[in-house]
């Protein structure tokens, strides 16, 4: 830490002024699943179980969530990391011909 000039008059006062470099923590990001009629249940467990790391439980769980209601959140990553657990839930859908969507949204 430097040694400032506390008042601005330019006369050296030996105040020790503390800094901190700003530091911005990333910006997160939701990673929703969207219901639809077509994707069977157990699909999206296994989703949730592969993607999201969620055991049988908490994956059947938020599955019913996200048929009930019509989306939810399944986890909230750094961009990069979100962008990417898009990307898989959506190709492994689309190779399995199912019409399950997977969005991310700022947080
Ligand atoms: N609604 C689907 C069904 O009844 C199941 C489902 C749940 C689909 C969650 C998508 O994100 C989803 N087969």
């Amino acid at each position: 830490m430097a040694e400032r000039d506390g008042d601005g008059d330019g006369g050296d006062t030996g105040v020790v002024v503390e800094t901190r470099a700003k530091t911005k923590r990333p910006p997160l990001y939701k990673v929703m699943l969207l219901n639809d009629d077509y994707t069977p249940m157990e699909f999206v467990v296994l989703v949730l179980e592969r993607f999201f790391g969620l055991n049988h439980a908490q994956a059947f769980e938020l599955m019913l969530t996200v048929h009930k209601k019509g989306v939810a959140v399944v986890g909230v990553f750094a961009f990069e990391i979100a962008e990417t657990k898009v990307g898989q839930v959506m190709d492994f859908a689309r190779r399995h011909q199912h019409p399950l969507q997977c969005t991310m949204e700022k947080e």
